[in-house]
């Protein structure tokens, strides 16, 4: 018991970079950008000096109507400052370790309450559907958000072509498992594998994506490759990524997060700026490259499209 609580704090802890540490990486970083051979490469320098070339770029992509209206953050910053604890903690960590993760072949198992289960190919999983273009604001749970231009498809529609049975009430995914791919995993600084959850209605919704890229190209490893999830009116968290295994269930799965820290992170997770974090205010969010926060808004500002979901509930309790 000791030990469990102590990890899970020393976890959320690690989740948070000082800002200060922050900006001056980021002075770090805007040094190394002017370095010539980093644009001859065409790819990104992170601020260890690793050169990491662009993906391919994706096939005809359509635009779809529930893009946001602001300014995409670049393409460095989308890349280099990332959360994802298979390839080490810190933000920096994922762009240099996954830099030789090798997301093909790849295939997705679909199971639990479906008349249609198996375990499909990621081409064939993506076969029929056209990938749209969303820009999408995305709210990590600490103070940092940005302004991505996702290339997915709607969970929804992918879903169905797998029937959901009646029974099917929540939705839950598992990242692969793989130590000697994913290093991280060797450490026990999370339950492996990372796992999420979304209730049925949540899943279905269309603004919910399986994401498959950013910024017109493949996902870059450390971003999620080659398919992960945005649910654009919750915290990051819930964005899992790598995602092997999407299983339909009647009861509500256990998430990574609320596992190891129940008291900080709930199984909803719906952006909340009147809800203080235990060890932080919600209220304001500091969009990467700006110098001043802004004010967080109620469900990342996607109220009018969300918010009758949890119409009658209690969000400070079923946070
Ligand atoms: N498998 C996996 N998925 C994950 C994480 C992780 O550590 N492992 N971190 C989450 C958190 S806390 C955030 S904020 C987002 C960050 O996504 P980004 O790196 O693309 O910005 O990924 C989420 N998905
Ligand atoms: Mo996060």
């Amino acid at each position: 018991m000791l030990i469990r609580s102590r990890r899970a704090h020393d976890i959320a802890t690690a989740e948070i970079t000082p800002e200060s540490t922050y900006l001056r990486r980021r002075e770090i970083l805007a040094t190394a950008l002017t370095g010539v051979a980093t644009l001859a490469f065409g790819g990104a320098r992170d601020a260890r000096g690793a050169t990491t070339p662009k993906p391919p770029e994706l096939g005809p992509i359509i635009e779809s109507p529930y893009s946001a209206s602001e300014e995409p953050t670049s393409y460095d910053s989308v890349t280099q400052y990332n959360n994802f604890y298979e390839f080490g903690t810190a933000k920096e960590d994922p762009a240099v370790q996954a830099a030789s993760f090798q997301p093909k072949p790849w295939s997705v198992l679909l199971k639990g309450r479906l008349k249609k289960p198996g375990s499909v190919p990621l081409e064939t999983f993506l076969e029929g559907h056209a990938l749209e273009e969303r820009i999408y604001r995305f709210r990590c749970v600490e103070t940092w958000s940005m302004v991505v231009p996702w290339v997915g498809i709607p969970l929804g529609d992918i879903l169905k072509r797998f029937e959901p049975d009646e029974d099917a009430k929540f939705v839950e995914f598992r990242t692969l498992y793989d130590p000697e791919r994913m290093p991280g995993q060797k450490r026990q600084t999370l339950e492996w594998p990372y796992r999420e959850g979304l209730r049925m209605d949540e899943a279905m919704h269309p603004l919910t994506i399986l994401a498959v890229g950013l910024y017109g190209r493949e996902l870059p490893n450390q971003n999620g490759a080659p398919l992960r999830l945005i649910v654009p009116w919750k915290y990051g968290f819930k964005s899992i990524k790598s995602i092997t295994e999407i299983r339909l269930r009647t009861r509500a799965p256990q998430t990574t997060w609320s596992e190891m820290a129940p008291n900080e992170y709930g199984f909803f997770a719906n952006v909340n700026p009147e809800v203080d974090h235990p060890r932080w205010s919600q209220k304001r969010e500091r969009r990467l490259g700006d110098f001043l926060r802004r004010p967080t808004s109620k469900f990342n500002g996607y109220a009018d499209e969300v918010a009758s979901l949890y119409a009658g509930m209690d969000l400070s309790k079923d946070y």
